[in-house]
């Protein structure tokens, strides 16, 4: 039975009798999903502390609970609504939002809703494994955090699909329990989120990289004239702060481990001799998530993206931050491969948003990597990690049938062929990642060698806390 003490919520889902018969069908489904495809072998027996949104204020959206997790509370929350929010970009500037979806956008929304949807189960599927294989209980918990959330984002266009788009809607909800990651036949719709998670180093950047890209683009959806997906982006965004937390922190705890693991061999040791990740695999993993999160953003010049900012669907990422909201006359430069060469082309500002948001995004990778280098800095060494060239490894856009160095310099087939692998991770490379965590470190308080343990713990608890506790 569907109630709001099982599904907390701000939607006035008590009263509203269509949604809840649409989620009393859709419900079960998810949970089998959920079963099926979410973490292995932490369904039955375990119970979590996780934060549950109970409300949009900031004392409810922090709940924290032991929850046994198929028995997580998903709940449905809209940011609170702006008084006389009106459009703000595109053609209708200045208009009312809607409130209802306008019948000639139906389709292109319906098409932004789903695909923001689908990234969410994906990442659960491509996630579901590493709790076997985790550095320390307090990362298990983190992990299952970040997945209890994506769940809760699939609710949340999951809802909008079945308050504004009726029939097409509900076949639409269902879909997304249907595909699966790295599936032949069905998979998930972005490149990205077919890619295997098999490690905590695939992990970490994926929380870096992946959900940054999560938050460019929940940050121009935030921005919509359908005041519903503006609203329920918006609360999405302040999970998904967390989810970056983790990656960032989760990745400076390696680089930590990884300088003491030098300094106390007095910079001479093979860092693998040690147990540890040493820099230039880390830099590969940085390579890849970074690559596979910027073909994320869709192509460098596209109609598609043009036609959601005209009409208001899509904005920019702090779209009140630009002075030009219309974005009619102006031009965006950008360089696109012509014989051989690249050469530098102005085109029209519209036909270039997802590449102004890709700039958006860059600059907030490039940050979190600036936190990191202050490690090496900390410690007195030199070295430093670095963000590839965006042409590089590129699988989707105009660079994508050519090859580039990390440093942007143009390369052969077969110089790229004979060389990509001093760049993105070898098999042999995961090899040794899967062996130094083979044996999951479930007891309170300890560490796996390669990670440095957190500054703090969870909610105010100790570092040692139990977050994950056996039922006996
Ligand atoms: N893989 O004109 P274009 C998150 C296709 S992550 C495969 O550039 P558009 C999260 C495209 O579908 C955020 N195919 O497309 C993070 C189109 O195909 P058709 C997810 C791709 O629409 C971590 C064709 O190429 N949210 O939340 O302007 C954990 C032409 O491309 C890809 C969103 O993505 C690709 N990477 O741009 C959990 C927001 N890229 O129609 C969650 C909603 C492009 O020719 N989505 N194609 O067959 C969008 O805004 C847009 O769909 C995109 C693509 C920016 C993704």
């Amino acid at each position: 039975m569907i109630s709001a003490e099982k599904i907390p919520n701000n939607v006035g889902l008590s009263s509203n009798k269509r949604l809840q018969r649409a989620l009393e069908h859709w419900q079960p489904k998810y949970i089998q999903w959920w079963k099926d495809m979410g973490p292995q072998g932490f369904q039955d027996y375990h119970q979590v502390y996780v934060r549950t949104a109970v409300s949009v204020d900031p004392s409810g959206w922090a709940h924290f609970e032991y929850v046994k997790l198929p028995e997580y509370r998903w709940g449905i929350f809209l940011a609170d609504p702006t008084h006389d929010r009106r459009i703000g970009f595109g053609d209708f500037l200045g208009q009312p939002v809607w409130q209802e979806v306008p019948g000639e956008f139906r389709n292109q929304l319906r098409r932004l809703i789903v695909t923001q949807g689908d990234t969410e189960p994906a990442s659960v599927e491509q996630q579901r494994w590493l709790g076997q294989r985790c550095p320390s209980m307090y990362d298990l918990r983190n992990l299952f955090q970040v997945n209890v959330e994506e769940g809760r984002h699939l609710w949340a266009m999951v809802y909008l699909l079945h308050s504004y788009f009726g029939r097409d809607g509900r076949d639409e909800a269902e879909e997304l329990l249907a595909r699966q990651s790295g599936n032949r036949d069905k998979p998930r719709i972005l490149d990205a989120f077919n890619e295997p998670i098999e490690n905590w180093l695939d992990f970490f950047m994926f929380t870096m990289f992946t959900d940054r890209d999560g938050k460019s683009q929940l940050l121009s959806l935030s921005e919509s004239s359908l005041d519903p997906l503006a609203r329920t982006t918006r609360f999405m965004l302040t999970e998904e702060a967390h989810h970056m937390f983790v990656g960032e922190t989760g990745i400076s705890r390696i680089i930590e481990r990884t300088c003491q693991l030098l300094e106390g061999a007095g910079y001479s040791e093979d860092v693998r001799k040690l147990g540890g990740i040493e820099l230039p695999m880390i830099q590969k993993f940085i390579n890849l998530w970074f690559s596979l999160s910027l073909d994320l953003h869709g192509n460098e010049i596209s109609t598609n993206a043009a036609t959601y900012f005209g009409n208001g669907l899509k904005g920019r990422a702090q779209e009140d931050k630009w002075t030009d909201h219309q974005v009619k006359e102006a031009i965006y430069e950008l360089d696109v491969p012509a014989d051989g060469r690249l050469e530098r082309k102005a085109i029209p500002m519209r036909t270039a948003m997802n590449e102004v948001l890709r700039d958006w995004y860059v600059g907030d990778c490039e940050a979190g990597v600036q936190r990191w280098n202050k490690i090496f800095e900390r410690h007195g060494m030199s070295d430093r990690l670095r963000l590839p060239d965006r042409k590089f490894n590129r699988g989707i856009g105009m660079f994508s049938s050519l090859h580039f160095a990390p440093d942007g310099r143009p390369l052969s087939n077969e110089d790229w062929e004979s060389r990509k692998h001093e760049w993105l991770p070898s098999a042999a490379d995961r090899e040794y990642l899967l062996s130094i965590m083979a044996t999951p470190v479930y007891e309170p308080g300890k560490f796996a060698n390669y990670i440095a343990p957190p500054t703090r713990g969870v909610n105010r608890q100790a570092i040692n806390f139990e977050y994950v506790r056996t039922e006996g």
